[in-house]
């Protein structure tokens, strides 16, 4: 392990050739650092290692799944990228972890890491910070990595639980240097120089303190300069929209517990039952099969309730029972299942899912590559406009003018969004986008708020107080998408006999 002084920062760094036997040497040709394997510390770390948690985790893996190799990759993907916005400077991307948020008095809630922070270093700490820089002489995407990590400290750890330190974040996560938290100001320092271009997201920062301890004063100069800060955010969306095929196993693990616990939760469902009640039995099912927490809280709605797209109070007796889930089984990769079934359809539920249903089917097919999410939502609208005015929700003589408006009345959101280590994955990347494979998105229409006007005579009164939606979450191929969440129920036949048996 080779040590270098703070004050040698900003110095291009040995050693960073391939190596005879480098797990890294096919990628020679496309000039990335080789990374070194070094010996993981012989104890605890902030997050599990291939040492203490062999059941999680492989030998160089920093996550489950996924590899130093892959995290290298993707910290030299972000330089390649912005060496084409930006050609023949020197750059230093700054990411901040997020900071540990308390609910009262020393009493946190339970940690989550920043999304791009993780998705570059998969550290999974609190208060630390992730740079990228490059080296001098070198032309990126040759870049240094670098990792500002909270120091070892015996009397907060008794509390807290164990800190990786410098140098089990250095040798578990493959980053090639690591220092302290508080060494970051030296850099900072060093960042004010004309000819430095600084990627960092100063008006979103994650992590207020840090901000405001380090570089609140840095965007302030900067701010003054010719090279004034970049945003870096849209940069790790551009690449966080493309999953590597390892994050699409994880995903396909997460497709399956999901599922799983689908269906343990519809057998669950036997009326009269708590809102509470499948909650808890949807997190214990997704949990003792290796989920760590849920993406967000489940929306297990009876009744009427399920006419609110967040309903997370789920505290009412549930009599003809609606359900909806919402379910994240990997702390890395997140991932949404959202059925809005009845567990015994009456006739109009039953009319109103199968139309839902066909619409969803026909929705499905359309993903693949040169198709974007805003076609197959136009498609939808389309397609749900015809299914109200065969149910008589809507009249035969709406015209095409009016039909989009009068569907989202009734289908208020869009038919999907990306997915990925966020339920609702890269936000800011453009639903016009054209697919292409390793995309994962979510397809979902909904009819809701079937609430009939007192002048509307001729809408039917069955309808009013119904919501269905129902959500696939797929991955776009070459070839027939693939559908993460296919073993999921979702042909009212299936339900029916689900939710009518006992496990
Ligand atoms: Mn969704």
């Amino acid at each position: 392990m080779v040590w270098l002084p703070v004050q040698r920062l900003l110095q291009p760094a040995r050693g960073m050739c391939c190596f005879s036997g480098c797990k890294l040497c096919y990628f020679r040709n496309l000039s990335i650092q080789p990374v070194q394997q070094r010996k993981i510390p012989n104890r605890y770390l902030g997050q599990p290692s291939p040492f203490t948690h062999p059941h999680l985790l492989k030998a160089g893996e920093v996550t489950p799944g996924l590899s130093q190799v892959e995290y290298a990759l993707r910290r030299h993907k972000l330089m390649a990228q912005i060496n084409k916005e930006v050609q023949g400077m020197d750059h230093t991307v700054i990411l901040l972890s997020n900071p540990t948020y308390y609910m009262s008095n020393d009493i946190p809630y339970t940690f989550h890491q920043d999304t791009n922070f993780l998705y570059l270093c998969g550290f999974q700490e609190p208060d630390s910070i992730l740079v990228l820089q490059s080296v001098p002489g070198k032309p990126l995407p040759s870049h240094k990595a670098l990792l500002f990590v909270p120091r070892r400290d015996p009397s907060r750890e008794l509390w807290d639980g164990p800190r990786s330190g410098t140098d089990g974040a250095m040798a578990l996560t493959g980053v090639d240097e690591a220092y302290t938290i508080e060494e970051f100001r030296h850099l900072v320092a060093k960042l004010k120089d004309e000819s430095c271009i600084v990627w960092y997201d100063f008006a979103k920062p994650v992590h207020p303190q840090l901000h405001s301890d380090y570089l609140l004063h840095l965007a302030e100069v900067k701010a003054r300069s010719k090279n004034r800060i970049r945003s870096i955010r849209h940069l790790v969306q551009n690449l966080r929209l493309v999953k590597s095929a390892a994050e699409i196993e994880r995903m396909k693990i997460a497709g399956e517990v999901t599922s799983q616990a689908f269906i343990e939760t519809m057998f669950a469902s036997k009326v009269p039952v708590d809102e509470a009640f499948l909650y808890a039995k949807f997190e214990f099912e997704c949990r003792a099969r290796g989920a760590d927490i849920l993406a967000y809280p489940p929306v297990v709605a009876g009744g009427n309730r399920s006419n609110t797209l967040h309903y997370v109070k789920n505290n009412q007796l549930i009599k003809v029972a609606h359900l909806t889930c919402r379910h994240k089984m990997e702390k890395w990769f997140y991932w949404m299942g959202d059925v809005s079934s009845p567990v015994m359809f009456t006739s109009p539920q039953a009319e109103l899912y199968q139309a839902v249903l066909e619409v969803q089917k026909s929705c499905l097919r359309l993903c693949s590559p040169g198709v974007s999410l805003e076609n197959i939502y136009s498609l939808m609208l389309t397609l749900i406009g015809e299914k109200l005015k065969d149910l008589g929700i809507l009249q035969k003589s709406t015209s095409e003018n009016h039909l989009f408006k009068a569907v989202r009345k009734y289908c208020p959101h869009h038919v999907g969004h990306y997915l990925g280590m966020d339920v609702h994955d890269t936000p800011d990347v453009s639903r016009s986008l054209l697919l292409q494979p390793g995309m994962v998105i979510t397809i979902e229409p909904v009819i809701l708020r079937i609430y009939i006007p007192e002048d509307d005579v001729s809408a039917p009164e069955r309808f009013r107080g119904i919501g269905i939606r129902i959500e696939d979450d797929v991955v776009v191929t070459e070839n027939t998408p693939l559908i993460l969440s296919a073993d999921c129920p979702k042909e009212i036949y299936d339900i029916e006999q689900v939710c009518g048996c006992s496990p």
